[in-house]
């Protein structure tokens, strides 16, 4: 009897295996991966220096295994810390930035989004004299 019980409960929890995996993967078919929606400062702007970066994409994050660089004209790194969240969008991702001299400044971005795809990219702004 405890035998039946045994191999019964293996093939219940097979078949919720199934069933969570069925479910864990059938929305990943149908998401786009995340891509960048917009920033500020906007990809190819020139204007004042901003004291953070901040990214919107087109689909919710992993935070923890998302970052931000931003990269002076020598390649300098001129973020402070790591990439948090928005404060209520969990498709925003910011960090902040030292005082910026006027030059040319790149955004580097690796994020995980929370259908567990990676997508990466990058762009320039411009901190204005
Ligand atoms: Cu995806």
């Amino acid at each position: 009897m405890t035998l039946h019980r045994n191999a019964f409960n293996a093939a219940r929890r097979h078949i919720l295996a199934g069933v969570v995996a069925a479910a864990v993967l059938s929305p990943m078919a149908a998401f786009a991966h995340a891509h960048l929606d917009r920033s500020t400062p906007a990809a190819g702007s020139t204007g004042p220096a901003p004291t953070e970066v901040t990214l919107w994409f087109t689909e919710a994050l992993e935070p923890k295994f998302s970052t931000i660089e931003v990269r002076d004209a020598k390649g300098v790194a001129v973020h402070t810390g790591k990439a948090t969240p928005g404060p209520d969008n969990t498709a925003e991702l910011r960090v902040a930035v030292h005082p910026l001299p006027p030059g040319r400044y790149q955004v580097i971005w690796r994020i995980l989004s929370v259908d567990t795809h990676r997508t990466s990219g990058e762009f320039a702004f411009t901190v204005a004299p």
